[in-house]
């Protein structure tokens, strides 16, 4: 069997440092090519394989790393996310979608095996159905960040039918992470309250007491990535981003679970824009498909990543 060579797009991002990780110990260092606009590599990557400095949305550049390294699956993480979209919609739109456009049409040209693109709960919107939001529902997103991933969802589905382009794509939650820190997002609120917690003993909380909002461990979220990757074909059953769910809490419940660990750790609420963004999504996913087509599971909950995310931010 071909010797199958990843490269990912948005390497030094919040997913992107720990899925390089992951398939470099799944593939080898050699063969898995880290690449970011940032003219650094992460510090947790240095070191650990082949980085290139590059813009996702220059398919010249991203062509000859793909022709000069054998290049046969893509992972395009670059992004502008949620919040920081809001602050610039047209910049936003163009990173989400040229660079995503570009890389479908090199899948086709270059003969890629798979292409991976993340989606995001933020498709859905205010008039979609708000708790356990199934698989195929209303969808009117209100960012452009969720615009632009509903509509890379559809050219995802587009290039696969017309194409047969094997492109595979899942709607995650917020996610939570230890390793690598979020980049712009609405749901960050729930990394920087265990730094706080650790550092102040306090957090002043963007979005309001009883935002439920669907969350996800890093771990899982890294695991269904490379689970969803490796699933034979035809248990791909959608080619629109895959719902998938772990757990929904609030602010007031995180604080909750933080305080079983650190008794005198305080929560007040501040919210600002964001709040808007996080009042347009979902509180829970249906995840349904994604469990029966590939067997998708989840492992954490909010006490047990509580408990890893303190023990490891305190090490
Ligand atoms: P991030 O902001 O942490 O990382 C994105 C990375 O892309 C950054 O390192 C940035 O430097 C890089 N980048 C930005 N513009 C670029 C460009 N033009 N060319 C090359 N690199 C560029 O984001 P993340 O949280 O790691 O998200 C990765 C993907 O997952 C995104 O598509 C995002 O929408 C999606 N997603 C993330 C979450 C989450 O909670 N983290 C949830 C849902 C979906
Ligand atoms: C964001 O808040 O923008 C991301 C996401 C849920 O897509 N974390």
């Amino acid at each position: 069997m071909k010797q199958e060579k990843i490269l990912i797009l948005g390497a030094c991002g919040q997913i992107g440092v720990e899925l390089t990780l992951a398939l470099r110990a799944r593939f080898g260092d050699s063969n898995v090519v880290a690449s970011d606009l940032r003219p650094e590599v992460h510090p947790l990557l240095a070191g650990t394989g082949p980085y290139y400095t590059v813009d996702a949305t220059d398919i010249k550049a991203v062509a000859d790393i793909v022709n000069k390294e054998k290049i046969t699956q893509i992972y395009l993480l670059a992004a502008l996310l949620s919040a920081t979209g809001e602050k610039m919609p047209l910049k936003a739109w163009d990173i989400n979608m040229n660079s995503l456009l570009q890389v479908l049409e090199l899948g086709v040209e270059q003969k890629l095996t798979k292409i991976y693109w993340p989606s995001s709960i933020a498709v859905f919107g205010t008039t979609t159905p708000k708790q356990d939001t199934p698989q195929k529902t209303v969808v009117e997103p209100t960012t452009v960040y969720g615009i632009s991933k509903y509509a890379g969802e559809l050219w995802c589905q587009y290039y696969n039918r017309r194409y047969g382009l094997d492109v595979r794509s899942l709607r995650y939650p917020g996610l939570i992470s230890w390793k690598s820190a979020p980049g712009g997002g609405t749901t960050d609120y729930a990394v920087e309250i265990y730094h706080e917690a650790l550092k102040h003993k306090a957090y002043t909380s963007f979005l309001s007491e009883n935002t439920y909002l669907p969350m996800m461990y890093m771990d899982d979220a890294i695991r269904g990535t490379i689970e969803l990757m490796e699933a034979p074909e035809e248990q791909i059953k959608s080619r629109m981003a895959y719902n998938l769910s772990a757990m929904s809490f609030s602010p007031a419940e995180i604080a909750a679970s933080i305080q079983k660990h650190i008794p005198d750790f305080s929560i007040s609420y501040a919210p600002d824009f964001r709040q808007a963004i996080a009042d347009s999504w979902p509180s829970s996913i249906d995840d349904a498909a994604a469990r029966a087509d590939w067997h998708w599971k989840h492992e954490f909950d909010l006490e047990k990543m509580t408990a890893e995310m303190l023990q490891h931010l305190s090490a």
